[in-house]
């Protein structure tokens, strides 16, 4: 008897980009989850269920063991301060960067720069290794905003197009990280339910080429 595995995954561009990698691995969840409002999906494969979740909970579910795998940005991860979870696959999937931004048109700064982003962990961490003191404001979305409203003089945000960004006369400056979504593991199913997990840490491993 295969072990019971639960894969928290995030609704939008991770799910549409994971599901394909998993189908490739026969595991196909048996509802969509833009159609259902179940948050638990079946798959085909019985012992394998699909926990459709925000982003941000992802590595929750996982390092407390209430999901076996999850799948999540690298972003997410970086914010996270978790160490009971193990990251063994870049996937390759829902990449982007992790970037300063600020107005295009910007008046000098004075003082220490304001900086808004969902991101205050990643920010903090960033700017403390350059031994830059910045006033760090937390933002839940729209973080381009802003500068525009002079609430800040920076932002810290994912970009893909840069399109976002552009709209609202932004332009980036620094380039912090290159994000992809990982397969995250928790620590002790890595060990318990190795029989179940392994193969699918092979398999997806060999899929993404790495
Ligand atoms: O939507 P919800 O609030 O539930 O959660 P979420 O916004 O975290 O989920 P989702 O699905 O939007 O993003 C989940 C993950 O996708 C992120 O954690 C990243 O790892 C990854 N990802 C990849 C991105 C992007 N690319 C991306 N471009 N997440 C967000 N964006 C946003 C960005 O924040 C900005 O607002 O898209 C905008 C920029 O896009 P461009 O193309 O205009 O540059
Ligand atoms: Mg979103």
């Amino acid at each position: 008897m295969p072990d019971k595995i639960t894969i928290a995954v995030s609704k939008g561009r991770i799910y549409d980009e994971a599901m394909p990698l998993l189908a490739k691995l026969d595991i196909v969840p048996l509802d969509d989850p833009n159609k259902t409002r179940k948050l638990v999906l079946e798959t085909n494969q019985p012992h394998i269920r699909l926990l459709v979740i925000r982003a941000t909970d992802v590595p929750t579910y996982v390092e407390r063991g209430a999901a076996e795998l999850g799948i999540s940005g690298k972003d997410v991860l970086m914010e996270y301060n978790g160490d009971d979870l193990y990251e063994p696959i870049d996937l390759g999937i829902a990449k982007c960067r992790m970037m300063l931004a600020g107005l295009k048109d910007a008046k000098p700064i004075t003082g220490r720069p304001r900086v808004v982003t969902k991101y205050t962990n990643i920010t903090k961490n960033y700017f403390a290794e350059l031994g830059q003191q910045v006033e760090i404001i937390k933002l839940y979305g729209s973080m381009e905003l802003g500068p525009v409203l002079g609430l800040s003089d920076w932002i810290v945000d994912l970009v893909d197009t840069g399109n976002t960004l552009k709209a609202n006369g932004l332009v980036t400056l620094e380039h912090i990280a290159d994000i992809s979504s990982r397969l995250v593991v928790n620590k002790a199913a890595m060990k318990m339910k190795n029989a179940t997990i392994k193969p699918i840490l092979d398999q997806l491993s060999e899929i993404v080429g790495k």
